[in-house]
């Protein structure tokens, strides 16, 4: 390691004094003008990743549904996973070093890892659409090179896109090929072959439309759509010519505030669904009749997903298990449905992807998904191997069940939640099943439910435990809040500290939304009284 040149570039990419900033549920994520000491240190970080795992390493540069005027940045580990967590602290360390300190620390990191510094470093670099990507991604680049690694920027990427060529490029090609034109081919295939049951017995052709929210799934799926436009047309909404990135639209908004984004126009029971601004996450909605709205969040995509797969596992009859993988913020009609329903075992983890991704590791097949339309399908090897050869060599029916299997393995990103893929995967289930949005629906009712967030001076003195649906600390916390859930029906609450947003959120839902309300309400006071609220004391009405 050079590090003279490693000081010398650093002060071109300086660390604002007292700045500090933690590696939390998604990487770095703050105010897009505080980010360049952290993009530079993470190219950094990523070289010694890179040669500790003699891999491709990945950087993503994104703040995904946040507001446009954010940034962010994490690594992506060999397999497309996300970062290892021993490595989360190594990155929050080499963020926070102050500038004369940043060559010990690297050494530090290097011995602690045992990292082999003679090897070869490869870094790939993706960003988002934001104004301020573009140069915090060079500073990625000026992070990778001062240490001598080598690295192929992608320019404009989604995230799931970016974890694809990781894995693709680790996997030596096995994977897919590395590029987008092959992300576009491998998903376009599974689906075209995937549905050609369905299109060929006359069925309609489907059409979706889709709140891009201004951000790269836009662009991606415009350049991704002529691949499989015999099956299914979408029409961009969002498109980022006009409007703000993630402001009034996409998946966050829709979710949270439970109505449609502006920029769209929505016909009664049209199919609709919004992407996130780095298109890993992905919400359905449509109007009725009678103008109402109903959200089709990523609870409701699990079912979907997993009581076709559970189908077709009872086809191939082979034994091969299913799981699903929740959150605490998962709709409890969701969870009561899946286990008593349809049989299937569910699990609940901390929030974050990593956290459900590795749960869903356990299963030969596990299906996860945040609430918010974050998550996919995971295939073991084991599963794999079984299906292609049952594809191959059983008899008929079992043979076509197999074969589906099969292309839905293709069709769904292994390594992240993916928009576009699970958008595919969506709509081919629908018309295999030739199920109208509102038939998927109505599977079973969502409980009202409502989300919050309170400022207090120090999120941390929350902490909780039992996936996050207990309070530890503050003391008192967790009494208040089980005497308040006491008073309501079908009534759930739990708070959390932000892992993306320095605020802590509050999760109620009860029999009507008038309950819901007014138990986050009182559950939020609570928060404010006990942990430390700042500012503003939350206000009932919303
Ligand atoms: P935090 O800010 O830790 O709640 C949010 C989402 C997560 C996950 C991350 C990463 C909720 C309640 N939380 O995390 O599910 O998606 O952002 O983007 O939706
Ligand atoms: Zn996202």
């Amino acid at each position: 390691m050079d590090l003279d040149a490693v000081t010398k570039q650093s002060v071109l990419h300086a660390k604002p004094d007292g700045l500090i900033l933690q590696y939390g549920t998604a990487g770095f994520r703050t105010k897009a003008e505080h980010l360049d000491h952290v993009m530079f240190r993470m190219g950094l970080l990523a070289v010694l990743r890179s040669k500790q795992t003699k891999s491709t390493i990945g950087v993503m540069v994104t703040a995904s549904h946040n507001p446009e005027e954010d940034n962010g940045v994490k690594l992506v580990d060999p397999l497309g996973e996300m970062l290892a967590a021993s490595w989360e602290e190594h990155a929050t360390c080499l963020a926070n070093a102050e500038e004369q300190h940043l060559p010990s620390v690297l050494v530090d990191i290097s011995e602690k890892a045992a990292v082999d510094l003679h090897q070869d470093a490869f870094v790939v670099i993706g960003r988002d659409t934001r104004p301020s990507s573009e140069k915090l991604a060079q500073s990625v680049i000026d992070g990778v090179t001062v240490l001598g690694g080598q690295f192929h920027d992608y320019g404009l990427l989604t995230t799931p896109q970016l974890h694809y060529m990781v894995f693709c490029r680790n996997s030596k090609g096995q994977y897919g090929k590395a590029t987008v034109e092959g992300y576009y081919q491998k998903l376009s295939s599974a689906f075209v072959e995937l549905t050609k049951q369905a299109f060929c017995t006359g069925d309609d052709h489907r059409t979706l439309k889709v709140d891009c929210a201004n951000g790269i799934g836009a662009l991606k799926l415009a350049e991704m759509k002529h691949y499989f436009s015999q099956g299914l047309s979408v029409q961009l909404f969002n498109d980022g010519t006009k409007g703000k990135l993630n402001h009034l639209c996409g998946a966050d908004f829709v979710k949270s505030h439970q109505k449609p984004p502006q920029g769209i126009e929505m016909k009664a029971n049209e199919s609709c669904c919004s992407f996130d601004g780095d298109a890993d996450r992905i919400v359905y909605y449509y109007h009725d009749a009678d103008g109402q709205f109903h959200l089709i969040d990523g609870d409701k995509i699990a079912t979907l997903i997993s009581s076709f797969l559970k189908e077709l596992l009872v086809e191939i009859g082979d034994g091969l298990s299913l799981g699903v993988v929740q959150t605490a913020y998962a709709n409890g009609s969701s969870t009561r449905y899946l286990e008593e329903v349809m049989k299937v075992p569910v699990y609940c983890t901390k929030t974050g992807v990593k956290h459900l991704h590795h749960k869903a590791q356990e299963f030969d097949i596990g299906v996860y998904f945040e609430a918010n339309g974050h998550g996919t399908v995971l295939f073991s090897k084991a599963a794999e191997t079984k299906i292609k050869q049952l594809a191959k060599e059983s008899e008929d029916e079992k043979r076509k069940a197999a074969k589906m299997l099969e292309n839905i393995i293709d069709l769904f990103n292994q390594t992240i939640g993916d928009a576009i893929s699970d958008m595919l995967v969506i709509e081919a289930i629908l018309a295999l099943k030739g199920l109208t949005v509102q038939q998927w629906d109505a599977l079973y009712t969502d409980l009202p439910n409502r989300q919050l967030k309170v400022k207090v001076a120090d999120r941390q003195v929350i902490s909780t435990t039992d996936a996050e649906r207990q309070v530890v600390t503050p003391p008192g916390l967790q009494d208040a809040i089980n005497d308040l859930v006491k008073k309501y029906r079908l009534s759930r609450a739990f708070v959390r500290p932000s892992g993306t947003e320095d605020i802590v959120r509050v999760y109620a839902e009860a029999d009507s939304q008038e309950n819901t309300d007014s138990l986050a309400y009182e559950v939020s006071l609570a928060v404010f009284q006990l942990a430390g609220g700042i500012g503003e004391r939350p206000q009932r009405g919303f």
